[in-house]
């Protein structure tokens, strides 16, 4: 089995290289996303750690000079027809070397840290050059990397408690998630604005699968507000509809601390391998502080313009365990969340005894391989090595049995969405690969 879906994963990634970056899908997703390009490192490291560097550096080439990294980097060679909303709606202005129209105004989770540690540690499989350019990149993305978490823990706190707060649902990467529901209720739905702007992702994906429209014109009413002041984050609380502390965004960023402190060890950086790992230790204590709810025992979103958390029990409330330093309180509730009839490996993205449920729509049910990965990698920072046994058996026998499909139906395993999807390929080489534990897990 292992054979046959080592090489399938290789075809995908070949399939959907695109001379400098890895397209997600081809069809649905015809450019380069941030947080896709870190989870899709983690496996080219495996079949081609050149690309896997590669794809990094195309898109911290497309960093703005305040640190933002975007949540697409367009690819000049694709027609503003090809994907909604492209270059020409979010109407960025040129910046640094890039042209007018390059990216996105908007991020999504800081991954890349991770990933690019993790591209490093397995150079020394491919041989001492494979060493030696893997530190020359390092070199390379330490200050962009440190710079994105700058951004993300100055510009975006808007909170104040040192978390990093996310301003349009795509920046969570888990788009229409229930999460958002209480906060996107305070955002204007004005379907005229899907009669001026219309939606391409219909086109190529069923519609039953897709955020409704109604969300969809929130989405582009909230870039719409955003742009208006272009991108600017200055007083971005007091004029923007929607501000969100995730619990995932913020535990990814904490763990990119973590990486950080890796990378700048490598480095010969001591002093600041030091402060990486403070700075990942505030974070999750603001985790704590700002997104634990001690009566449903899990993490939940904040929103910033009501001060209140949502009440939907999500995966991204399980990923704060990717934090070392979580206290045991918390890692116990977010573990026993997880093995409830609300969750199971592998977990679907919003609680399956909900009355609102859908195992088909996007972020509202299905089960997704990026998460469950992650979820996977806190269980083993915990040194709950059984656990994570299990869940790398779950996922490697529901992609292998039903295919490399974007997000999969989870009572059924029915693959949904695109159905040769970069991430899903990379990560089944490292969930067959590595059975490794990272550096800072605590002793099991
Ligand atoms: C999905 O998001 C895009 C918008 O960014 C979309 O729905 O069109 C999400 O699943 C996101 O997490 C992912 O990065 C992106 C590309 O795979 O698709």
């Amino acid at each position: 089995m292992s054979a046959e879906l080592w090489n399938s994963a290789a075809v995908v990634l070949e399939t959907n290289w695109s001379g400098d970056h890895m397209v997600p899908s081809r069809r649905l997703y015809p450019h380069q996303w941030s947080w896709d390009t870190a989870f899709i490192a983690i496996g080219l490291a495996y079949v081609n750690p050149g690309r896997a560097w590669r794809d990094l550096r195309s898109l911290f080439e497309a960093q703005w000079p305040d640190g933002r990294v975007p949540h697409i980097v367009f690819d000049p060679a694709t027609a503003e027809a090809d994907y909604f909303p492209g270059p020409a709606f979010w109407g960025v202005p040129a910046y640094g070397a890039r042209p007018a129209n390059g990216s996105t105004g908007i991020v999504q989770p800081p991954l890349h840290a991770v990933a690019a540690w993790k591209v490093y540690r397995r150079a020394s499989a491919h041989g001492a050059a494979c060493v030696q350019e893997a530190r020359a990149e390092l070199e390379w993305l330490y200050p962009r990397l440190v710079a994105q978490q700058d951004y993300l823990t100055t510009r975006r706190n808007l909170g104040g408690a040192g978390l990093a707060s996310i301003v349009h649902p795509w920046e969570s990467g888990l788009d229409n998630s229930p999460a958002w529901d209480a906060a996107m209720a305070g955002v204007p739905a004005d379907l005229s604005l899907l009669t001026t702007y219309r939606r391409r992702d219909l086109d190529v994906a069923d519609a039953a699968h897709r955020p409704t429209d109604r969300d969809y014109s929130r989405y582009v009413g909230l870039v719409l507000s955003y742009r208006a002041e272009s991108y600017s984050d200055t007083d971005l609380l007091s004029r923007h509809d929607f501000a969100v502390e995730c619990p995932s965004f913020n535990a990814i960023l904490g763990a990119a601390e973590l990486a950080l402190a890796q990378i700048a060890g490598v480095l010969g950086r001591t002093a600041e391998a030091a402060v990486h790992r403070e700075r990942a230790h505030r974070i999750t204590d603001a985790i704590v502080a700002r997104l634990w709810d001690p009566r449903s025992r899990t993490f939940h979103a904040r929103d910033l313009r009501t001060g209140t958390l949502s009440p939907a029990r999500c995966v991204s409330g399980l990923m704060p365990l990717l934090l070392p330093d979580l206290p045991a309180e918390q890692v116990e509730g977010v573990l026993a969340e997880a093995r409830s009839a609300r969750f199971g490996f592998p977990a679907p993205s919003y609680d399956r005894t909900a009355a609102d449920f859908d195992t088909m729509r996007y972020w509202r049910g299905p089960v997704w391989i990026n998460v469950n990965w992650l979820l996977r990698r806190g269980l083993l920072v915990h040194g709950l090595r059984d656990e994570a046994e299990e869940l790398r058996a779950a996922m490697v026998r529901l992609v292998h049995q039903h295919g490399h499909f974007e997000y999969f139906h989870p009572a059924t395993g029915e693959g949904l969405g695109a159905p040769t999807f970069s991430w899903t390929a990379a990560l089944a080489l490292d969930l067959l690969a590595d059975r490794s534990v990272p550096a800072y897990a605590r002793a099991a």
